[in-house]
């Protein structure tokens, strides 16, 4: 009998890299030591930790972290110059050496505008990088290569094979600047893929310029990446990357439509979104899927019967799971069914004419919200009683 094994993705969570560099979201090492066990509680395979070289404060942070023992593989972002890959190194001396994130160059247009380089000089930059790396013991190399669906698939085919040769593990492809849409995402990782075989890792970090990171990071998993870089509430550089918390719940409930699957306890997904907004101080929208206000909430008369006789009829992702509540709300079109309910609830006695006098009440109110405070309900229940 064939045995079928579902394959599982990796989750690298750069929340303390790519989300902290978003405008406002800067964090003491405190609160990131907090977010790092947060993090490492949800079960991730790679937390990005930050940059050791970007500041003699992030090289102190990082040796911090360097003697923490975390379930996932800490990684450390480096440009590809022996100064950063020190800074890493040094950081974590005596210890296990993290995984090393350098950055490379994916696009002609980063080449000619921003690093001012020619093909040649590019590739010698990050082979020599790459080499200097593990001479220093470094064992997990990965390449990540800014704005990589901009570049010609000739110009990434070299630069790709040789970091390959020199013994990347590794290839990280941005979508830098969110250009992308699935389909062409879909190519090209297809094709870097058929380049490098199956023995490489190939992963994938989408921003969200368009509103697609989420669609682009599936349909690279569908081309054959193997892990999909996320944070949490998908916070980062202008509109950030794939949301950790909505890529767990794609693959939660879709795990058979992609035939694979992710390591991540969605029951500690809500908790560590909170602290991370308690510690940044921003209040989410509140439609964000999952960890928004309103994510499990309704409050019309339609939706409310339809969940109070099965849930099934108006829920697919289902709050418990990811460590929320449903929430039955009294609206000015939540209607009567609702009211009986809550009155169940509070163990006050179910009445048709007192529903409906305090359906007539609610429904003309001026904010019927109100009534969803308990206090507020049991006065109109009492004053509608007399
Ligand atoms: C950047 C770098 C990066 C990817 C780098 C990485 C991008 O801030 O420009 O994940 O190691 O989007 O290209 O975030
Ligand atoms: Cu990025």
């Amino acid at each position: 009998m064939m045995v079928l094994i579902m394959k599982t993705i990796s989750i690298f969570d750069s929340t303390l890299r790519e989300g902290e560099q978003a405008p406002g979201n800067a964090m003491t090492v405190e609160e990131k030591i907090k977010m790092i066990l947060a993090i490492d509680a949800m079960g991730v395979q790679y937390i990005e930790i930050g940059f050791p070289a970007a500041s003699p404060n992030d090289f102190l942070y990082a040796k911090q972290v360097a003697h923490m023992r975390l379930k996932a593989v800490p990684c450390c972002l480096s440009r590809a110059n022996k100064e950063d890959i020190d800074a890493v190194y040094k950081a974590f001396e005596g210890t296990r050496l993290p995984q090393i994130e350098i950055l490379s160059v994916g696009s002609e247009i980063h080449l000619k505008y921003k690093r001012h380089m020619t093909i040649k000089k590019v590739v010698e930059e990050i082979t020599e990088a790459i080499l200097y790396a593990q001479s220093l013991g470094f064992k997990d190399i990965a390449v990540a290569f800014e704005d990589t669906f901009r570049g010609s698939q000739k110009y990434l085919r070299t630069i790709i094979e040789a970091c390959v040769h020199e013994g990347a593990g590794t290839l990280m492809l941005a979508d830098t600047v969110g250009a992308s849409t699935p389909r062409e995402v879909f190519e090209l990782v297809h094709k870097v893929r058929e380049w490098v075989g199956e023995s490489v890792t190939l992963s994938i970090h989408c921003h969200n310029d368009m509103g697609l990171a989420i669609a682009n990071s599936l349909a690279a998993v569908e081309a054959g990446v193997n892990c999909i870089q996320t944070t949490l509430c998908g916070f980062g550089e202008r509109t950030g990357i794939a949301p950790l918390e909505e890529i767990a719940a794609i693959f939660h409930y879709k795990s058979h439509v992609y035939d694979a699957q992710l390591t991540v306890d969605l029951k500690k997904i809500y908790q560590a979104c909170s602290t991370l907004t308690d510690i940044l101080q921003v209040t989410l929208s509140p439609h964000t899927p999952i960890i928004g206000e309103n994510a499990f909430s309704s409050a019309t008369g339609i939706h409310l019967n339809g969940l109070l006789r099965n849930p099934i009829t108006y829920e697919f992702v289902e709050p418990h799971l990811f460590g929320c509540q449903r929430k039955l709300l009294i609206s000015r079109l939540s209607g009567r069914k609702i009211i009986e309910y809550k009155l169940n609830e509070m163990n006050l006695p179910v009445e048709k004419r007192i529903i409906e006098l305090m359906y007539k009440v609610i429904s003309s109110a001026p904010s019927p919200e109100d009534y969803n405070n308990e206090a507020h309900f049991k006065a109109l229940y009492e004053e509608v009683k007399k």
